[in-house]
């Protein structure tokens, strides 16, 4: 067995493995950063990589764990260090990532996170905690008031389990202190991500202390940013081939495609990395650059996961590499472009999409990225939907698509296998409901009761849920592969 991966074997990597340029020891603590999956890992901290590669070493990244020690207990052995694999079927390329000073677990140690989130040096709060860790009702922006960890945080404050808990103590100290707040950087799928946050934070703040709510919504900057990199679960597969390439084991790399984008909104009171030089995109106005990508990335992975779900397909490329999916995700793509801004290319970027979904040696599952789908419909596919069903515009691929993700819902697939994807919001909802016995009109006016996904507006279109309803006994009568070949035929 090799050595492990870590500051001391960092010279002793296989050639042609990309090292940190900096030393490690000179890098100081800038960015706190919540959530550290693999995405961070793969997006925003290679990122922060190429800024201290270029010398600025006020920006290391202190990463916190608000659940679990998984990823403390694969990095910290290492120094924090892993690898990243870019990977497009034409030969891996790796690099070692040393933006990472430290992994924190914040349940173990909440008040290590508090001080580190009021160190004068830290300039900046990342997040990236997906949808479900905002505890918020999306789509109308409000606190989960009754949520458990809420309650917790509000009776408990200095030692919160929440990012709102975090955010809002963490504020509070440098406020207290007389130390400048930091900069809040959302970097989650969610429409105006940076206001979306700050509406919750000054609702949870205010709750208990009004000063300190007009303080965030006066004093703190807030900027939107769009994400975006592919980034499937690591398998043990990658973990041998790290090893073998490496010459060194790392329990954790993170795999990615080589696309990495960020698109971000210019306002950092308190200064920021210089990291236009790594290819972000600095813009006044993030939002039609954020509905481009949760519209036509996002909402064509979740119409593309719940197909794989539903037919027993494993991975994206499997179900865009059936001709039909990659018709009907076509058709997707331009209705829902009708509703993008004039200013964004649609038409590059489905091009690029449509490579990017047909990467051969991803393996990106479709079950990963079904996991949690309720809490995704709505910003990434319902949306647009309403919008060009208010229009009066073209929907027929849209609507097609929420048929395709209730019959993913209904627990087994096609051939009669359980779903074991997690999406918790969507099991309790459903332990309530008796689905298989039900016809598609019945199981449609069914879902139109889940209300954390569909408003209330929606039994007002009438029209479009007609559409979804036949589309869904299609699927149920023929199967959705064979449903979706019959309603978006070749062009002859
Ligand atoms: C995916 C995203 O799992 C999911 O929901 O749609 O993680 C997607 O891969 C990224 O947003 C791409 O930037």
């Amino acid at each position: 067995m090799s050595a492990r991966l870590g500051d001391a074997t960092l010279s002793l990597l296989a050639p042609g493995v990309v090292t940190p340029a900096y030393r490690r020891s000179a890098v100081t603590p800038g960015i706190v950063h919540l959530g550290v999956g693999a995405f961070h890992r793969a997006h925003q901290a290679v990122f922060v990589d190429d800024c201290l590669n270029r010398g600025e070493h006020e920006w290391g990244i202190v990463a916190v764990s608000l659940r679990s020690p998984e990823t403390r207990d694969a990095l910290k052995p290492q120094d924090c260090l892993y690898t990243l694999i870019q990977r497009d079927g034409s030969g891996d390329r790796l690099r070692a990532i040393g933006s990472l000073l430290d992994v924190v677990v914040a349940p173990e140690s909440p008040e290590q996170v508090l001080r580190h989130l009021a160190d004068p040096r830290i300039r900046i709060v990342t997040l990236t905690i997906t949808e479900k860790g905002y505890t918020a009702n999306l789509a109308t922006r409000t606190v989960l008031w009754d949520h458990p960890d809420i309650q917790h945080d509000l009776e408990n404050p200095g030692r919160p389990r929440t990012a709102l808990g975090y955010l809002t103590e963490g504020l509070k100290r440098r406020r207290d202190r007389g130390i400048a707040p930091f900069t809040v950087l959302s970097c989650d799928n969610l429409p105006s991500n940076g206001r979306t946050l700050k509406a919750l934070l000054v609702q949870f703040a205010g709750n208990g202390d009004r000063l300190l709510a007009n303080h965030i919504e006066q004093q703190v900057a807030f900027p939107s940013s769009m994400v975006d990199r592919i980034v499937p679960a690591t398998t043990d597969d990658d973990r041998a081939e790290a090893a073998s390439r490496l010459g060194a084991e790392d329990a954790w790399p993170v795999v990615a495609e080589p696309f990495s984008q960020w698109v971000i909104e210019d306002h950092f009171p308190e200064g920021r990395p210089g990291l236009e030089a790594s290819g972000m995109e600095f813009v006044t106005d993030v939002e039609p650059y954020e509905h481009m990508k949760l519209r036509l990335l996002n909402g064509a992975h979740t119409t593309i996961a719940a197909i794989g779900q539903s037919a027993g397909l494993a991975t994206v490329a499997d179900v865009f590499g059936e001709p039909v999916a990659q018709r009907f995700i076509s058709a997707y793509w331009k209705e829902v472009s009708a509703t993008l801004d004039a200013t964004v290319d649609a038409v590059r970027y489905c091009e690029r999409l449509a490579q990017r979904f047909l990467n051969p040696a991803l393996r990106h599952r479709t079950a990963q990225i079904a996991m949690d789908s309720s809490q995704k419909l709505p910003q990434r596919i319902l949306a647009p939907l309403a919008e060009l069903t208010d229009a009066r515009k073209p929907a027929g691929a849209v609507a097609f698509a929420v048929a395709i993700w209730m019959r993913s819902c209904l627990g087994v697939n096609e051939s009669g296998v359980a779903n074991s994807v997690s999406d918790p919001a969507l099991a309790a909802w459903r332990r309530d409901q008796d689905l298989s016995a039900l016809s598609a009109a019945e199981i449609v006016d069914a879902f139109l009761g889940l209300s954390s996904v569909f408003d209330a507006r929606w039994r007002e279109r009438t029209g479009v849920l007609d559409e979804i309803t036949s589309a869904l006994e299609q699927i149920n009568r023929v199967g959705t592969l064979s449903a979706i070949a019959g309603a978006f035929p070749e062009k002859t």
